[in-house]
């Protein structure tokens, strides 16, 4: 099982420059900032929003591709909008799912996410989805590979192992982070 830093790390073999990236709350922004190319939106303070933000951004802009990495906690208490992308299904839209089962970033207190079955609530949704429990590295690029390349709209849950990186937190406001990504997008059409 890999960490959470490790795959964010990991996915940024698999990007473009004209990528757009959404990140949850807490520890996976601070790792998106730190690891990924920049500038992407990263979520500060506001828990719940990474799909409602990424679905907004992949049907404004549906010739680019947007991948959305959320915590569990994060996915959980945004459920409803994930069945809004459902019913939308945007082929840009990507959604990776960090699942450690906790709320790692404000110190390790359980969520409910042991107790959804993944694989029947996708199912449920007609979401072209990867519940991967494979564990090397080699196998998880090969599922972020075929994740992000994917042509339909695409969830991939992984089960992380907690641990995280000594990175420095975001300088950016959230002002300024949509300020930077206006001006991206604006720059990319
Ligand atoms: C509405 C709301 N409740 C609580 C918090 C505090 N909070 C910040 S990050 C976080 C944990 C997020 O959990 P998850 O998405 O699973 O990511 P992880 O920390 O495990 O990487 C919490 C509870 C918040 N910012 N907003």
């Amino acid at each position: 099982m890999m960490k959470g830093y490790e795959i964010i790390s990991a996915l940024s073999n698999h990007l473009s420059e004209n990528d757009i990236i959404v990140s949850s709350n807490g520890n996976i922004s601070r790792e998106a900032y730190n690891l990924l190319p920049k500038p992407q939106v990263y979520l500060r303070g506001s828990m719940g929003l990474p799909i409602p933000v990424g679905l907004g951004l992949a049907l404004a802009n549906p010739n680019k591709r947007i991948t959305v990495i959320t915590g569990d906690g994060n996915f959980l208490m945004g459920l409803g909008s994930a069945t809004t992308a459902a019913f939308y299904k945007p082929k840009n839209l990507k959604i990776l799912i960090l699942d450690n089962l906790k709320y790692y970033t404000t110190g390790g207190q359980k969520t409910v996410s042991s107790v959804i079955d993944y694989v029947k609530f996708l199912e449920s949704l007609c979401i072209e989805y990867k519940c991967s429990k494979r564990a090397s590295q080699d196998e998880i690029e090969q599922d972020l590979s075929e994740f992000i390349n994917s042509e339909v709209f695409s969830v991939l849950h992984l089960t992380i192992k907690e641990g995280k990186k000594d990175l420095m937190n975001i300088p950016d406001q959230p002002e300024e982070i949509t300020e930077k990504m206006i001006l991206r997008l604006t720059k990319l059409a």
